[in-house]
């Protein structure tokens, strides 16, 4: 009955967009009308960029969390739903967030469940830091971001393992025992959300499902601040000319550089992405921060102007994470190629709010 509202959590770089993207191509050709929402802590987002360079329809939710801006999210399901005539709206919220269950489900149902039916809170985990996770003995430089993580995981309805076209059939089966039994409350998926394997195994059971945001995580949120406190965020847009520049080979130099000065001091990366574009098309790259160095998909023949939407989410104070992104541009623009930062922003996520002090729930008109 009504729009379903599926909202797709984990960690930054768990491959939630790439998820939303697969997952659209594939409801809409079941004939779905698909809506899209994504949310971050400040605007210039790549993965709006993405996803409406994919033809998405897409929302964005920037500034606040969905929960903090409940008002600008339901805005968005309700336009996707009545002036788009969206039938499934998906969902992406930021990365850093956990207590999607109580801030955010529970409102909708408490409120919403004459317009919308809400899928099952499904969280998106990478196999590195899934591992971490598991063995506390060998979390290597993830061990500042697991409480987050954690929490992700306890309030699961359905935990989704991504990027199984990375693992053995035999790593597959250990990490999906082990978490069935480190989690039980939650049922466990394996997909690889850029092949498309399984995906549609874990949607149908999406479709299929009313039961949704049924576990609550107990948050201490001083440690959740103080770990959210601990990464910097950088969101920018930035003119590049030249002449018949290589932009791959530019980007791919600009990444490689940035990934070793932080490796150098011993920084860890929650996710770092850009897409860039001009009229030939488009690239879009990445670094997870789990081991995999720089990775860059997309096509750009050699021009002389691109646009490039670049978000970082980095552990270290905003104050120096920005010097040393733009230092970084520098020594690869050198003298041959020109940019100009049109927006940027750089900051420390904000600290999460609840239900209960979330007054805008309250005052919400609807
Ligand atoms: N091998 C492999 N890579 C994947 C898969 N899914 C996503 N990725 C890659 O993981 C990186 C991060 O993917 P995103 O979809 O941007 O991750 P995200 O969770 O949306 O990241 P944030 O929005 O920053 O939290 C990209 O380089 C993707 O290509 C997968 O199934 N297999
Ligand atoms: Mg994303």
């Amino acid at each position: 009955m009504g729009t379903k509202l599926i909202i797709i959590g984990g960690y930054l770089g768990a491959g939630k967009t790439t998820a939303l993207n697969k997952l659209g191509q594939i409801l809409s050709e079941k004939n779905h009308i698909v809506g899209f929402i994504t949310n971050d802590q400040a605007s210039e987002l790549v993965d709006t960029a993405i996803l409406r360079r994919n033809g998405k329809l897409t929302s964005e939710v920037s500034g606040k969390s969905f929960s903090s801006d409940f008002k600008g999210f339901m805005g968005a399901v309700i336009q996707m739903s009545i002036a788009n005539s969206a039938d499934i709206i998906l969902a992406e919220p930021v990365g850093s967030y956990a207590d999607l269950s109580a801030a955010l489900f529970q409102p909708i149902k408490d409120k919403w469940k004459h317009l919308l039916t809400l899928g099952p809170l499904s969280v998106l985990i990478d196999p590195v830091r899934l591992r971490g996770l598991l063995d506390t003995r060998n979390r290597g430089p993830y061990h500042r971001t697991s409480y987050i993580l954690q929490k992700q995981m306890e309030e699961a309805d359905f935990i989704v393992i991504n990027k199984i076209d990375l693992l053995s059939k035999a790593e597959l089966n250990y990490l999906m025992d082990r978490t069935s039994k480190k989690w039980p409350q939650a049922k466990v998926f394996g997909v690889s959300a850029l092949t498309g394997e399984n995906m549609d195994e874990w949607i149908n059971e999406v479709l299929a499902s009313e039961e949704a945001g049924l576990h609550s995580a107990e948050l201490d949120h001083d440690l959740y601040t103080e770990e959210e406190a601990s990464l910097g965020w950088l969101n920018a847009s930035i003119l590049l000319k030249g002449t018949s520049v290589d932009w791959k080979y530019l980007i791919w130099n600009f990444l490689s550089l940035l990934y070793r000065r932080l490796l150098q001091r011993g920084i860890a990366v929650g996710h770092i992405k850009c897409i860039l574009q001009n009229n030939s098309g488009y690239l879009t790259g990445n670094i997870t921060g789990t081991s995999r160095g720089v990775s860059l998909q997309g096509e750009l023949t050699a021009d002389d102007h691109a646009m490039l939407l670049f978000n970082a989410r980095v552990q270290m104070p905003p104050e120096e994470l920005e010097p040393l992104v733009f230092d970084t541009l520098q020594r690869i623009c050198n003298t041959s190629i020109e940019y100009d930062i049109l927006a940027q922003k750089c900051l420390k996520p904000g600290p999460p709010i609840t239900v209960h002090n979330n007054i805008e729930h309250d005052n919400f008109d609807h």
